[in-house]
C-alpha cells in the first residue's frame, strides 16, 4: 500500500521592487505548467511570493505599505494562478501579505493559502512566529520589519484534509520552532508546506551568516523526523534589492532525509513522489505519540513564554 503525492517545490528567484504582481504570477504559472508536465499534484511557492520582501524598508505611516498587501484572494492579479490550477488540475500553496478590513479596523497578516485542483481555497494560515523588529533600526544593512507590518496570526496551526492526506502550513521563521511541527503533528499532519525569505546576513548575529544553509536544513530535518511528516520548504532566493536570500529549497522525508533540493538561486522546480504512508514508519513506532508522549511533563511549554530558571 502506498499513497503517492507528487509535490513540486517551486522556488522563485528574486522579485525586484519594480516587478509587477502580474509578472511574478506569470513566472509561477510557468512553474505550475512545468510541474504538471513532470506529474505533480501540488506545487508549493514561497512566502510573500507576489512581491519583493517589502518588510526590508521602514515606513513611518503603516498606510504607506498597504499597496504590498492583497485585500481579496483571488484578485485580478492572482486569478491566473487559480485558472491554471483548474486547467492543469494541480493544487498550490501560496504566500502573500493579507489586508483585512473589519469594520473600522485594519489587520495585516503574513498569510498563506492552500488551493486544491479545482481552484478552491481549502486552507489558510497566518504566520505566528514573526521575526525582526518594530521600529526603524538604521544600523542594519537592511530592515526586517515583520513585527511592524504584520499582526501575530490568529488562525492557529490548522490541519486540512486534501490531496489524499492531512496537510499543514507554516511560514519561514515558524520552521525554526519545534512547537510548529508538534502542534501540526498532533492533528495528524502528514505534509507540512512552508515558504521562506531568509537573508544570508543576519544583522544582530553576523557571526552565524555562514550557517544559514545549515540551520535551514537542521531544523526542518529534525522537525520532519521527530513528527513523522514530509516537509516541503520553498525559498524566494537570490540577490533581491541588495539582500542575498538563501536558496536550498527542499523536500524532506519523514525520516529526516533531504530527498530533493534546488541547486540554483533562481526560479527552479524540484519534485518528489511523496508516499504519505511513509509517515507511519515514524508515527507508529519511534514517535508514536499516543504511546510515548508524557504531556503532564511538558506543561511549561504552554504555561510560560520565556524561561524560568531555578531560584
Ligand atoms: N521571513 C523570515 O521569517 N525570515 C527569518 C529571518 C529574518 C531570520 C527566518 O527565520 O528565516
Amino acid at each position: 500500500m502506498s499513497r503517492i503525492l507528487n509535490i513540486g517545490a517551486a522556488q522563485l528567484g528574486p522579485i525586484a521592487k519594480s516587478e509587477s504582481r502580474a509578472s511574478a504570477v506569470a513566472r509561477m504559472v510557468g512553474l505550475m505548467t512545468e510541474a504538471k508536465a513532470r506529474g505533480c499534484d501540488l506545487v508549493v511557492f514561497p512566502e510573500l511570493a507576489l512581491t519583493t520582501f517589502f518588510p526590508r524598508w521602514y515606513e513611518e505611516d503603516l498606510g504607506a505599505v498597504d499597496g504590498w498587501y492583497e485585500s481579496e484572494m483571488p484578485n485580478a492579479d492572482t486569478e491566473p494562478l487559480f485558472d491554471a490550477a483548474k486547467r492543469l488540475k494541480i493544487g498550490f500553496y501560496l504566500g502573500y501579505a493579507e489586508l483585512v478590513k473589519d469594520g473600522g479596523e485594519v489587520h495585516r497578516f503574513n498569510t498563506c493559502i492552500l488551493v486544491d485542483a479545482t481552484g478552491a481555497i481549502i486552507g489558510k494560515y497566518r504566520k505566528i512566529h514573526l521575526p525582526g523588529h518594530r521600529n526603524d533600526e538604521p544600523w542594519r544593512a537592511f530592515q526586517h520589519l515583520e513585527k511592524r507590518y504584520f499582526e501575530t496570526g490568529n488562525l492557529g496551526f490548522g490541519a486540512f484534509r486534501g490531496f489524499g492526506g492531512i496537510m499543514g502550513m507554516a511560514l519561514c521563521n515558524d520552521r525554526r520552532w519545534p512547537e510548529t511541527y508538534r502542534v501540526l503533528a498532533l492533528q495528524g499532519v502528514e505534509v507540512m508546506m512552508l515558504g521562506y525569505n531568509t537573508p544570508m546576513h543576519y544583522p544582530p548575529v553576523p557571526q552565524h551568516d555562514h550557517l544559514q544553509g545549515f540551520h535551514n536544513h537542521l531544523c526542518m530535518q529534525a522537525g520532519a523526523y521527530q513528527n513523522g511528516m514530509w516537509v516541503v520548504a520553498v525559498a524566494k532566493a537570490g540577490m533581491e534589492e541588495n539582500c542575498e536570500l538563501l536558496g536550498q529549497s527542499c523536500i524532506v522525508a519523514p525520516t529526516g532525509e533531504i530527498v530533493a533540493m534546488a541547486s540554483s538561486q533562481g526560479d527552479e522546480l524540484v519534485t518528489y513522489a511523496c508516499d504519505l504512508d511513509r509517515t507511519k514508519e515514524i508515527k507508529e513506532h519511534i514517535f508514536n505519540f499516543a504511546l510515548h508522549r508524557e504531556p503532564e511533563a511538558y506543561r511549561l511549554i504552554t504555561a510560560t513564554k520565556g524561561p524560568i530558571p531555578p531560584a
